[in-house]
């Protein structure tokens, strides 16, 4: 056997022994490995795992649905697997019997783990289909508003993230990179399924070097890891700044007239909105001014700037993560087709370099073997943010991508893979609608906040604790990941767990296959992919005595829609017309006031434009440098990033000096949907008016003075559609105040502490 590796998200290790202790190193070959894997052996995550099934006991004593209210607050009581997999199979059964599958919600959303085949979605979503199906969730939290619009305006997000044009062609041609919400590259430490060498520091550097100007706009400067001038604009108001960006090159005559008649369409609709025409107002730099704080002529000159060089736009996701999240996304395309530089090297556009390791990457793409998930009898679906007015409201109609559909009424809560009460926005609207299933079960290795919510909560292995194959697709390494420990505990794979419940309930999930059989056929499945692209993977018996295959990509260039360019009738975008629609009929057929045919500015619900005095700020809650999400919080490496052991809030210093707030000082931070404790760093990274909470600390409620300990953003996050297009997560619109507090009505953190077991 050769060197033995494991890969998560954030990246590929070396695994070491040491007298018999377990020890990581990163890659060698990896020129920027992630610290986050150095410690995901810690004995602080060791000591939150859950031990053993452990089963709520109002719901062990008294049945399904006894005592909602107590979840979170009442003991589990310990149980061996027979009796708890006994009990969850008829439970399952009962619900299924009684209320048909259609009240099962299996959607799990997540990022779980690495591994293709021990990937908890994957194994649950195979399990209920096997047993009559279940309701699903469409979409995901990185990209909603996304998702749904741009295949309307240019093409899945799938579609273009597959062919972004590479650094190695930026680096030769661009001139000017702009920006919307930076290169954060510690979100570039991850790519589901396993990021393989992390190149887009390097990326960039090398961009910089060859001369490549960058222009950063957005409301904090240290998401960029090269030099570049920060333009600083209130959040949720880049489409009035692009705006009247497009409304300069539109006025100035530097918009390019032939790219727009010959690859779009809709120009002329959406020029009349830009001039003012269909609404009486125009877009100009000082309507936008006043809207996004940017001076006016610098808004002007950047559009000029940008029509007479070559220029890459850019777009962070989090701006879709927004109420109206649709327009900016839909805007940056139609920005950059006026340009009239999008199939040319090194110019156009870019929805998320820096959002993952992947994006910008050259090498040869193709898909991994999957754990089969088979065909879901159900057809009720959720968009994946809307699992509250679910929960809250069965029967009621919701709008999605121009269609009408019903929530179905929910029995029975089934998650695997994911932790909602990180995720979800408003966390205390969450928690009273987490009262309405009469069971909600959680496989989970830890005991997060939603395994302490649930009513069974079944233990799960970690990767080191099982053989798996990470492959993510769209990187340059695909890992063999050999076990090197035994289960803690009496921890179970999500795929042992469904093969016991499948024998319970006459159902053969695992084809007869074991975890060896599974991923001789998952490898067989991504190699059989892999020679499509001409890639010759080795025997899986090699590949799994070397440790590693590395695709070693030859660089070269790719240009985004360079063919499309070229030839756009034989090489056309996947829209209706073929070409890039700024204005789209199909959109605007749906007739929704809140997505009209063509980009369109809208005042958020919360923002800095509608505050009602110097106390509010707009937060924002981006994603975490040193961990991904809620993915070992309790880690070392996590818990170094605290402050007085809380996720830190950011402030501008006028901000803190104005309240009174010293580095360090606790803070409760509050709206009328909730509060938390933070503790406040100070920096003149952000703009003034704006606080910055990093997700993922993991929730922590007191519940008898209702308030978050931990510094858990959604306490606080809106909890409202993106737009009945696209029903998408909100969490960036969102307006708090900020109040000193005093040590003691901090308190304790409890978030790393086990529920109370009786035994
Ligand atoms: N306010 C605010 N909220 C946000 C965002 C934001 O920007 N602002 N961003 C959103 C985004 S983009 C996302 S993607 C979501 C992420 O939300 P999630 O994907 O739900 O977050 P994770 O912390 O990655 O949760 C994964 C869980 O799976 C568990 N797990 C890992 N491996 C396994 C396994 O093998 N089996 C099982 N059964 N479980 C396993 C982990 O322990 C962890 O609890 O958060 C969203 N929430
Ligand atoms: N380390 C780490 N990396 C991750 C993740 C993680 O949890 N941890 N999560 C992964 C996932 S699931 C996803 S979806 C991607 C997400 O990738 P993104 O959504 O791009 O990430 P964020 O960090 O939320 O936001 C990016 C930047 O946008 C800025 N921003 C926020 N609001 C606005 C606005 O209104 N206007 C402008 N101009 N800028 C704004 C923020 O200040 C931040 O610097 O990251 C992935 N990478
Ligand atoms: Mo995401």
């Amino acid at each position: 056997m050769g060197k033995t590796f494991t890969a998560a998200h954030w990246g590929v290790y070396e695994v070491k022994t040491d007298e018999s202790e377990l020890r990581l190193e990163g890659f060698a070959q990896d020129p920027d490995p992630s610290p986050i894997g150095l410690h995901m052996t810690a004995k602080d995550l060791t000591d939150v795992r859950v031990r053993r099934p452990s089963i709520r006991k109002s719901w062990l004593e008294k049945g399904p649905g006894a005592d909602p209210h107590l979840r979170g607050r009442e003991p589990f009581v310990e149980v061996d697997w027979d009796t708890a997999l006994d009990l969850l199979a008829a439970e399952l059964d009962r619900v299924r019997r009684d209320h048909g599958n259609e009240s099962i919600f299996g959607g799990s959303y997540g990022w779980a783990s690495a591994g293709r085949f021990h990937h908890a979605q994957s194994q649950v979503h195979r399990f209920l289909n096997l047993i009559g199906g279940y309701v699903s969730s469409v979409d995901n939290y990185s990209l909603a508003a996304g998702r749904v619009i741009l295949p309307h305006a240019i093409g899945s997000t799938e579609f273009l993230l597959d062919r972004h044009t590479s650094f190695d062609v930026m680096a030769k041609h661009t001139e000017l990179f702009v920006t919307f919400g930076g290169v954060p590259v510690k979100n570039a430490q991850m790519s589901a399924g396993g990021a393989g060498r992390h190149r887009v520091v390097a990326g960039m550097l090398d961009m910089e070097k060859k001369g490549t100007r960058f222009i950063n706009i957005g409301p904090v400067s240290d998401n960029m890891p090269v030099d570049s001038e920060w333009i600083a604009n209130s959040p949720n108001t880049d489409v009035a700044m692009m705006l009247a960006l497009a409304y300069v090159l539109h006025t100035e005559d530097l918009a390019h007239l032939d790219f727009l008649s010959s690859h779009c369409v809709g120009y002329d609709r959406f020029a009349a909105y830009l001039t003012g025409n269909t609404d009486g107002t125009a877009k100009t730099p000082e309507w936008a001014a006043a809207i996004c704080g940017v001076d006016a002529d610098r808004i002007a000159s950047l559009a000029r700037e940008m029509a007479c060089h070559r220029t890459m736009l850019n777009i962070s996701w989090s701006l879709q993560r927004a109420v109206h999240g649709e327009q900016p996304f839909w805007m940056l395309v139609t920005l950059a087709a006026m340009l009239g530089q999008i199939g040319l090297p090194g110019g156009g556009f870019g929805v998320g370099y820096g959002a993952l390791n992947s994006v910008g990457h050259d090498n040869v793409r193709f898909k991994s073997g999957a754990f089969p998930q088979g065909d879901n009898p159900v057809k009720a679906f959720i968009p994946v943010a809307r699992i509250t007015d679910m929960l809250l409201n069965p029967g009621a109609t919701f709008a999605y991508n121009g269609k009408q559909h019903t929530y179905t009424d929910i029995r029975l809560v089934y998650w695997a893979g994911g932790n909602p009460f990180h995720h979800h926005q408003d966390l205390n609207r969450l928690l009273k609608a987490w009262q309405k299933p009469e069971t909600i079960i959680v496989n989970e290795p830890y005991w997060t906040p939603t395994a302490k919510l649930a009513d069974i909560v079944l233990p799960v292995t970690t990767p080191l604790e099982r053989n798996d194959i990470a492959s993510s697709g769209g990187e340059d390494l695909i890992v063999a990941m050999r076990k090197v420990s035994e289960p803690f505990a009496e921890a179970r794979n999500d795929f042992d767990i469904f093969c016991g419940l499948a024998l319970r309930m006459g159902i053969n999930f695992s084809e007869n296959l074991d975890e060896e059989g599974w991923l001789r056929r998952l490898y067989g499945a991504t190699s059989a992919n892999a020679l499509e692209k001409k890639v010759e993977m080795p025997s899986f018996d090699q590949f799994w005595q070397d440790g590693i295959f590395d695709l070693k990509p030859d660089a070269w260039p790719v240009v985004m829609l360079q063919e499309f360019r070229d030839a756009p009738d034989e090489h056309p975008v996947p829209t209706p017309s073929g070409r890039i629609e700024i204005f789209s009929e199909t959109v605007d057929g749906f007739g929704l006031p809140d997505c009209p045919g063509h980009p369109t500015w809208f005042e958020p619900p919360e923002w800095l434009g509608n505050r009602e005095s110097d106390d509010q700020f707009h937060l924002i809650s981006d994603q975490p440098v040193r961990r991904l999400h809620s993915q070992l919080d309790a880690s070392p490496y996590s818990k170094a990033g605290k402050v007085k052991g809380r996720e830190p809030v950011l402030m501008n210093p006028t901000d803190a000096e104005r309240c009174g707030l010293s580095a360090g000082d606790f803070v409760e931070i509050h709206n009328q949907r909730g509060r938390l404790i933070s503790a406040v760093l100070i920096s003149d990274a952000i703009m003034p008016g704006v606080v910055r909470l990093s997700t993922g600390a993991w929730f922590d409620m007191d519940y008898e003075r209702n308030l978050e300990r931990h510094g858990n953003p959604n306490a606080l996050t809106l909890d409202v559609p993106s737009s009945s297009l696209s029903q998408g997560c909100s969490a960036q619109t969102c307006l708090v105040s900020v109040r000193k507090i005093e040590d003691e009505y901090a308190g304790a953190v409890e978030a790393f502490n086990h529920p109370r077991i009786d035994r």
